[in-house]
């Protein structure tokens, strides 16, 4: 097969440690074979036609191989290939970002165009420094290092519209009443009504009370995100003015750019970085896409501290089998292939730490016994509605969730907790319980693996999205 005057297929290779192997998922007008080398070629040295200023060095040395393909169908299926070292500008991300998750998109031949997975070569990582406090870092200057509680949070709701006292005076409650974490909504920074400097001060000066009265250590995470870098720049100076040790920046929104200029500043203060997600599902859900697991890679060795990953109960999308994976990767060094959830195997490199995993998005204290099914102990469990929806008001939501915690590290259930502790009784109430059972039962499909591989190579991308991320 020839595409452009070349052939990109090259089915006997074998990646190398220093390749990055990209797992596609493709459709399209022609067989998959030559939708692949189309793919293979505009993300690497080659266009549309034979051109006479190639020579044999380019493309020997700086090509993509496709060097495995699974069909589905004719015109469809996975496709994997290599990209060599040295076709990149190592230092800079946007410059992969445009040959791997660039042109190829747009392509008329290509019907559906899906980057499942991306493995990073060792030598490629450890270009990045990873995150300055990560996982354990945050456990102990919470004082859980010992205990392993989940860390409970809340997001103020609602999500804009308060004015800084009355978000604080909400903060304190959450802070007070047992809550590790309060953090702004994705879209709240400096409107008028709220203006950010005068929320941080309000905010700041609520938390010190929370932690005299609690003897605790308390997390804001303060959003920061601007299109001005200077004004992000400014932000964190008056954080750390005040002593505070953390900022939230919505990282898919900001762009790889700005989030690595920011998070050179926040590593020298040894910061938390929480990265609010808000806005990846465009990239990550439909036809055309990146898996977020790609970005979750990204974050983690670019150097975020505390990351969205979703729940696999809430409101967001994605399923337990699917939520487990994300969680993998943020708390782990290596893990395996599954295939039948578009994922190839991982393993980072020893320097880049593991990150706090964040679970939100429709959550309560009736969820934390699923939770924990899906995340284990070491995961941040925020709820917005679930505290400020309790049916007593804040400062009942935040001890109901907290206490839900507590009940994790007894090991006792949250249900059977209910019947000595009024708050999570009303929340059982309002919310219901969710089984953890149920969920135990979810997991278990995993031990079915040959045949969800099998029904994942039949039937495609739409077995994998539609059925196996939402189990
Ligand atoms: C939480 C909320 C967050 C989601 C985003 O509010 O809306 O922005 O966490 O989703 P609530 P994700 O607790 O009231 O649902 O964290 O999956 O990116």
């Amino acid at each position: 097969m020839v595409y452009g005057g070349y052939s990109y297929l090259d089915l006997d290779y074998e990646p190398g440690k220093e390749d990055f192997v990209v797992l596609f998922y493709i459709s399209g007008k022609y067989e998959l074979e030559k939708l692949a080398e189309a793919v293979a070629s505009e993300s690497s040295v080659g266009t549309w036609t034979d051109i006479k200023t190639m020579n044999d060095y380019v493309f020997k040395h700086y090509r993509a191989r496709v060097f495995k393909i699974l069909k589905v169908r004719e015109n469809e299926g996975f496709v994997y290939i290599a990209y060599p070292m040295e076709h990149f500008d190592l230092k800079n991300f946007n410059q992969f970002q445009a040959s791997v998750l660039g042109n190829i998109f747009g392509m008329k031949e290509i019907e559906s165009l899906y980057v499942l997975d991306i493995k990073f070569p060792e030598k490629y990582q450890k270009l990045f420094k990873g995150p300055a406090v990560g996982l354990d870092g945050i456990r102990k200057y919470v004082g859980t290092d010992k205990s392993g509680r989940p860390h409970v949070g809340t997001i103020v709701k609602p999500k804009v519209g308060l004015t800084p006292k009355e978000f604080a005076e909400v903060a304190y409650k959450a802070w007070a009443n047992g809550l590790d974490l309060v953090k702004d909504d994705e879209n709240l920074v400096d409107q008028d009504f709220c203006k950010w400097e005068e929320r941080f001060n309000e905010v700041y000066d609520a938390m010190d009370r929370a932690e005299k009265e609690t003897g605790e250590n308390k997390i804001y995470c303060v959003n920061i995100t601007d299109s001005s870098i200077e004004r992000m720049v400014e932000r964190v100076e008056k954080v750390v003015e005040r002593g505070h040790n953390c900022v939230m920046l919505d990282v898919y929104v900001l762009g790889f750019t700005a989030l690595n200029y920011m998070l050179e500043i926040t590593r020298k203060h040894k910061l938390i970085v929480h990265a609010h997600r808000a806005g990846y599902a465009a990239w990550h859900r439909g036809n055309y896409g990146v898996n977020f697991q790609i970005l979750e890679k990204l974050y983690r060795m670019f150097g975020v501290d505390q990351l969205h990953i979703g729940t696999g109960v809430g409101k967001m999308e994605g399923g337990a089998l699917l939520i487990k994976r994300m969680h993998e990767l943020a708390e782990f060094m290596e893990g395996e292939e599954k295939f039948y959830l578009g994922s190839m195997d991982f393993s980072f490199s020893e320097h880049i730490k593991p990150i706090m995993p964040v679970a939100s998005g429709g959550l309560d204290p009736t969820k934390v016994d699923a939770l924990v099914v899906i995340h284990g102990n070491n995961v941040t469990i925020q709820a917005g509605g679930g505290v400020h929806g309790h049916p007593n008001g804040t400062e009942s939501g935040a001890r109901a969730l907290r206490l839900a915690a507590e009940a994790v590290v007894e090991g006792v259930s949250v249900k059977e907790y209910a019947e000595k502790h009024e708050e999570l009784k009303k929340a059982i109430e309002k919310w219901g319980y969710v089984n953890p059972e149920d969920v135990k039962k979810r997991l278990e499909f995993e031990s079915y693996r040959e045949e969800l591989d099998r029904l994942a190579l039949s039937k495609g991308i739409e077995f994998i999205k539609n059925v196996a991320w939402h189990i």
